[in-house]
């Protein structure tokens, strides 16, 4: 047998020592974009790139169409989760890839007189998720837009929650006839100082009337909010079984990226399925495989022609690979070797092979930590399980709101493809559990704070990019007395933290 000399880590025994930080370098000037497919030295730009280093998991749990477009709002990627049908799957992806981001104009005549029945006609016509309009002097010359049933039932919420979801409590709810004029309408608003007015007309249609204030609220202009349509980028998970059916459907809905999902990586099965999909696509269809946890699993995929690749074994939360089959390896060392791998097949070869650290992040700073070791971009499942927009339950646990998150390798998913060796089509035994992560509230709100974290760390770092971060990094190991040191200690604390992750 081969013995590795070292033990392997974990994040949570490292940290990062403070190197200068320059005066210029604050969170606002930091860019936290990053590679996500390979690209050859010397071309101009990665042909795919994040906005910030955040995709979440290719889990049932996690990754539907909903989360894919709360995240791709704020710069990361999802990737819809593989194990379901092949239409249902493509379909996710295309509700994404139509999901019109901002604000579409119409080329409608809108006037006040028109009923709030007709224009929502319109809008459906012109198949808007919202429509501004831009009233005339006698409505107050303000810009309204359009928010009707089909985008609620996007959201995936009940009618009666979505009103709840969408009215402050300082809002009232105003409901209108559908046979209201749009500059009565306006007026209503106006007159209730109403941020929107539900309506629901005859056909039980629910519209929303958003109001200027919401635009201004959004600190853009609504000039500028206007030319912004945009189409959001969306990745797929994918197995080494299906894909010559997966694969053109998932292209087909306009997948941007796909993965290969499974456990473990270092398989011919995956060289199979990149090599297909480069038989049939060439390199027009980006495709990451994994998941790997050293140097020479990596290089087998990057070889093979893989576009990123991901790298961890047993270290996600509900992951009990490590206890079931006695494999896996720390996520800090598996990640730290990987990175060396990259660079050194970069060297080589003049590919750059971006790298992914897949679970175990439980503190915001493990994103830090990651990156700092050379991963360039992180993927979370229990992360973005806890908030609204993840596709699970919210439920009530003894008193406190919890969401429902389970492995793919769980009783509950059974999703033997992705633990798949060439066996029967079922799973033979369970590598996850099902469990709960407390309810954490937006997505938004959420990823806001996560990322300031990351940009004061790279700052105390006097780093304003990925690369110069990871170039500049310096990392120490840390005794267990220094773990209990990091912590509040020798103090009686006031409030007990709700959770100690994340927060
Ligand atoms: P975490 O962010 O919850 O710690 O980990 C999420 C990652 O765990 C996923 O991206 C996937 O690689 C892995 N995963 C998903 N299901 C299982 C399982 O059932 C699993 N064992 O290990």
């Amino acid at each position: 047998a081969y013995y590795f000399e070292e033990p392997s880590r974990t994040f949570n025994e490292y940290l990062l020592v403070p190197g200068h930080t320059p005066a210029d370098c604050v969170p606002a000037a930091v860019s936290l974009k990053t590679p996500l497919v390979k690209y050859r030295k010397g071309e101009e730009e990665c042909p795919l790139t994040l906005s910030v280093p955040m995709v979440s998991a290719i889990m049932a749990a996690v990754s539907d169409d909903k989360m894919a477009v709360a995240l791709a709002t704020e710069g990361g990627l999802s990737f819809i989760y593989g194990n379901q049908s092949i239409e249902d799957e493509a379909a996710m992806v295309a509700r994404v890839k139509d999901y019109k981001a901002g604000f579409v104009t119409s080329d409608a005549n809108l006037s006040p007189d028109m009923t709030l029945a007709e224009v929502v006609e319109l809008k459906d016509r012109y198949g808007h998720s919202t429509m501004p309009v831009t009233a005339d002097g006698s409505a107050h010359g303000k810009l309204l837009g359009i928010v009707t049933e089909r985008d609620y039932r996007l959201s995936r919420m009940s009618m009666d929650e979505k009103v709840a979801d969408f009215m402050t409590p300082r809002e009232k709810l105003v409901v209108a006839p559908a046979d209201t004029t749009l500059k009565a309408a306006n007026d209503i608003i106006w007159d209730h100082k109403l941020n929107s007015l539900p309506i629901v007309d005859a056909d039980d249609c629910l519209v929303a009337l958003v109001f200027r204030k919401d635009y201004d609220s959004h600190k853009s202009n609504p000039d500028e909010m206007l030319d912004s349509h945009k189409r959001y980028m969306v990745g797929a998970g994918i197995n080494s079984r299906d894909y010559a059916e997966r694969v053109p459907a998932l292209v087909e809905a306009g997948a941007d990226v796909l993965c290969i999902d499974s456990s473990e990586g270092y398989s011919d099965w995956q060289k199979l399925t990149i090599e297909w999909v480069r038989e049939h696509y060439g390199d027009t269809v980006k495709i990451g495989a994994g998941n790997v946890v050293d140097a020479e699993g990596f290089r087998f995929l990057a070889d093979a022609g893989a576009d990123f690749v991901k790298i961890g074994i047993g270290g996600g939360s509900i992951c009990i690979t490590r206890e079931t089959k006695g494999i896996g390896r720390g996520q800090a060392t598996a990640t730290i070797e990987v990175a060396k791998a990259r660079d050194e097949y970069f060297r080589e070869t003049g590919v750059y092979v971006p790298i992914c650290s897949d679970g175990g992040i439980v503190y915001d700073h493990h994103i830090s930590l990651a990156l700092a070791m050379g991963a360039d971009f992180v993927m979370l499942g229990r992360y973005f399980a806890r908030f609204d927009e993840s596709p699970s339950a919210k439920v009530m646990v003894n008193g406190t709101y919890m969401k429902e998150y389970w492995g793919e390798g769980s009783a509950r998913a059974r999703n033997w493809g992705r633990y798949d060796l060439g066996g029967k089509k079922s799973l033979s035994f369970e590598e996850g559990v099902d469990s709960y992560v407390p309810y954490a509230g937006s997505l938004k709100d959420n990823m806001a704070i996560t990322l300031l974290k990351l940009k004061s760390t790279m700052c105390n770092c006097g780093a304003l990019t990925i690369p110069e971060f990871q170039d500049k990094a310096k990392l120490t190991l840390v005794s267990a007395t220094s773990i209990v040191e990091g912590g509040a200690h020798d103090v009686l604390l006031k409030d007990k933290a709700p959770y100690a992750s994340n927060t």
